[in-house]
């Protein structure tokens, strides 16, 4: 494919209600939105850096700079085979892998709509429904979560994450547990504690309670470029530590299971450089025997369909973090709004690349720049 334009959109969506980690609290989610033209198609993909270097050194501001100074003219005006050969042409650009993977989903889409074939079906995905769950931020109290776990629940979901700091955590996951003895629950400290830490408060001896609460697994406890304190952490716990931020990369991943850093992996096609390096790092993990679950990024419906469709390869044997539009966004930028089904699964998009359709004019709506 002949890549004729490429136009990227900075957006800024107003959340439904305040996302609070580790890390901060967002009322907003920003983002980019790359849109690709070839061949009398428009092909769509979404950067979700955010506007703080917070969960990662990536922001809109970084993977603006990287897409409009180095990717683009690397690509605009070029044939491209597909998807595999951009991951290639953008390889020695060191880092920056979101900023990579808004491009190439939107190779993805123009690829899929080209042959009329889906993403899910591109990629080898066989299901029509993903199971799914909700990531709940930090509330005021561990009443206020009880309430709003309750809310998630009696709305379907039946896999429940809860994000966790020094301070907030045994007392927050306890409470929730006592409320729900057989909900399926894990919780994300996106970072937030340190191993040995002494009578720092960020210590991780403080999550030890935590191994006894039945919990499906626990994300990211320390530092993403600390492999090896999360497998001294991981020998401690019987629950599966997964990672989520410290794979950035398919040789991350071989070697933070080579190392038993962790006994899961959460897969984000845009934390390791798009969906090429989704599928290898899903490869790798089946080989292994490892299960793996697709992350999120609070994504709008463009990057919604592109992890419901990743979500679809068979290794992906844990719920998602990849919930319902209204869980997110008042109005999405696509016409598609996805919903949640009872058995707390949503319908996988099967027409041609992403399989939905942008809204033009919500997209102008939230485009800031
Ligand atoms: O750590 O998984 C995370 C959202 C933004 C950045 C990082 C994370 C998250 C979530 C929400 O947990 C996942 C979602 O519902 O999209
Ligand atoms: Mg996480």
């Amino acid at each position: 494919m002949k890549i004729e334009k490429i136009t990227l959109h900075h957006l800024s969506m107003p959340l439904v209600a305040p996302f609070e980690t580790s890390f901060g609290r967002a009322t907003h989610r920003e983002c980019i939105i790359v849109e690709v033209q070839s061949g009398g198609l428009t092909g769509w993909g979404e950067c979700p850096a955010d506007a703080d270097p917070g969960y990662s050194y990536e922001t809109v501001g970084t993977a603006l700079h990287i897409l409009r100074e180095f990717i683009q003219p690397l690509v605009a005006g070029r044939e491209l085979a597909d998807p595999a050969a951009y991951r290639d042409i953008v390889s020695h650009i060191r880092g920056h892998p979101m900023a990579k993977s808004g491009l190439e989903m939107a190779l993805w889409d123009l690829q899929g709509k080209r042959e009329g074939r889906s993403l899910k079906r591109m990629l080898g995905g066989a299901r029509e429904t993903v199971a799914v769950g909700v990531s709940v931020g930090l509330q005021s109290d561990p009443a206020a979560l009880v309430d709003t776990v309750a809310g998630y629940t009696a709305g379907g979901y039946r896999r429940v994450k809860l994000k966790i700091k020094p301070g907030r955590d045994v007392g927050d996951v306890r409470a929730v547990r006592a409320a729900f003895p057989d909900l399926k629950l894990q919780v994300d400290a996106n970072s937030a504690y340190v191993l040995d830490g002494g009578a720092d408060p960020r210590n991780a001896e403080a999550l030890m309670p935590l191994d006894d609460l039945g919990l499906l697994l626990i994300e990211q406890p320390l530092a993403e470029n600390d492999l090896w304190d999360h497998h001294k952490l991981q020998q401690r716990f019987e629950t599966p530590i997964c990672l989520d931020e410290s794979i950035a990369s398919p040789r991350d991943a071989r070697q933070a299971l080579e190392m038993e850093a962790c006994r899961v992996i959460n897969i984000k096609q845009s934390r390791v450089g798009g969906l090429v390096n989704a599928v290898e790092i899903h490869d790798h993990c089946r080989d292994r025997g490892v299960p793996v679950w697709c992350g999120g990024m609070l994504e709008t419906g463009i990057g919604r369909a592109a992890n419901l469709a990743l979500a679809c390869l068979e290794n992906f044997t844990l719920p998602g973090d990849i919930s319902a539009t209204d869980r997110y966004y008042e109005r999405d930028i696509t016409f598609e709004r996805f919903s949640l089904n009872p058995d707390s699964t949503i319908d996988v998009p099967d027409r041609p690349g992403l399989g939905v359709e942008v809204d033009r004019e919500a997209l102008k709506a939230c485009t800031v720049g």
